[in-house]
C-alpha cells in the first residue's frame, strides 16, 4: 500500500519510522510518503492560510495550494483522498479494514480552522474522498489523527502482524465486544492472583470466563456496543453475565 501524507509539519509524522509501521516500511508492505504544504506555495513568505469569508476567529487553509498539492501527489490517478477532521464521519475498525483494502491513500492535514471547503468539493470530482472524524474532541491539526488511522489499518496488511491470530480475539474484534483482562507470570503479584480458571487448564471454562469478562467491561465502558449486538449471537449463559 502506498501512503502520501501532506501537511506542514513534515517532522510530525515521524513515528511513522518506528515499531509497526516502521516495520511494514522497512518490509516493502508499505511505501509512505510525507510532503511539506509550503513546496506548492508560490508567494515570498509561502503562505498556506488566510481570513475566513464571512468573519470570524482562525484562518483557513487556501485552496489553491491545496489543489496544487493534490495535482502534483495524484497525478493522473485516482488514490482514495482522506481528510481527517473533526467534521468528518467515525474511524471505527470496519473503516480501518476498508482502508486497508486501498492501494494508495493520500492523507491531507488541515490545521487552524480547517481547509476551505471548495478543496473537498473539487477533489470529489476525480477522486473517492472520505473525511474521517477519531473521536469526538477536536485537536490542532490532522496529523496526530494520521498517525491513528495509518497504525490502525497498516496493522490490518498481510504479513504486518506476525500472528494473525491476533487480529481476531481483540477489542472491536468481530464478537464486538471489548477484550477480557489478559495475565502472564507470576501467579501472584504484589498480592494479586491470576484468576485461578486460567491456571486450570480447562479451554470450555478459560473461552466462558473470557466471554463474561467481555461481557462485563463492555456494559461497563459502552454499553452502545452492547445494543449493537445481534440477539441471536448472545447464548442463555450470556444473558446470565
Ligand atoms: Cl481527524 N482532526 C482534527 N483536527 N480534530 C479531530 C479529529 C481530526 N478527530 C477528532 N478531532
Amino acid at each position: 500500500m502506498r501512503i502520501d501524507v501532506v501537511t506542514i509539519f513534515p517532522d510530525y509524522l515521524a513515528p511513522l519510522e518506528l515499531s509497526l509501521v516502521g516495520k511494514a516500511r522497512a518490509a516493502g508492505v508499505l511505501d509512505v510518503r510525507v510532503h511539506d504544504l509550503r513546496d506548492w506555495t508560490t508567494d515570498r513568505h509561502r503562505t498556506v492560510d488566510d481570513t475566513p469569508y464571512g468573519g470570524g476567529a482562525g484562518m483557513v487553509m487556501k485552496p489553491d495550494v491545496w489543489g496544487a498539492a493534490l495535482d502534483a501527489v495524484a497525478g493522473e490517478a485516482t488514490p482514495r483522498l482522506i481528510v481527517p477532521t473533526p467534521s468528518g464521519q467515525p474511524f471505527t475498525q470496519d473503516v480501518a479494514a476498508e482502508l486497508a483494502d486501498e492501494p494508495w491513500l493520500v492523507f491531507a492535514c488541515g490545521r487552524y480552522e480547517g481547509i476551505d471547503a471548495r478543496f473537498v468539493d473539487d477533489a470529489r470530482t476525480r477522486l473517492p474522498v472520505t473525511e474521517l472524524s477519531i473521536g469526538d474532541y477536536v485537536l490542532g491539526g490532522g496529523e496526530s489523527a494520521v498517525l491513528v488511522v495509518v497504525e490502525a489499518v497498516a496493522r490490518l496488511l498481510p504479513g504486518v502482524v506476525g500472528n494473525p491470530e491476533s487480529l481476531v480475539e481483540e477489542s472491536h474484534g468481530a464478537d464486538g465486544l471489548l477484550e477480557y483482562p489478559v495475565y502472564t507470570k507470576p501467579p501472584t503479584w504484589r498480592g494479586l492472583d491470576v484468576p485461578e480458571v486460567l491456571l486450570s487448564g480447562h479451554h470450555g471454562m478459560v473461552a466462558r470466563w473470557r466471554r463474561d469478562e467481555a461481557l462485563r467491561r463492555t456494559a461497563r465502558h459502552r454499553p452502545d456496543l452492547l445494543e449493537r449486538i445481534d440477539p441471536d449471537q448472545l447464548d442463555q449463559r450470556d444473558r446470565e453475565v
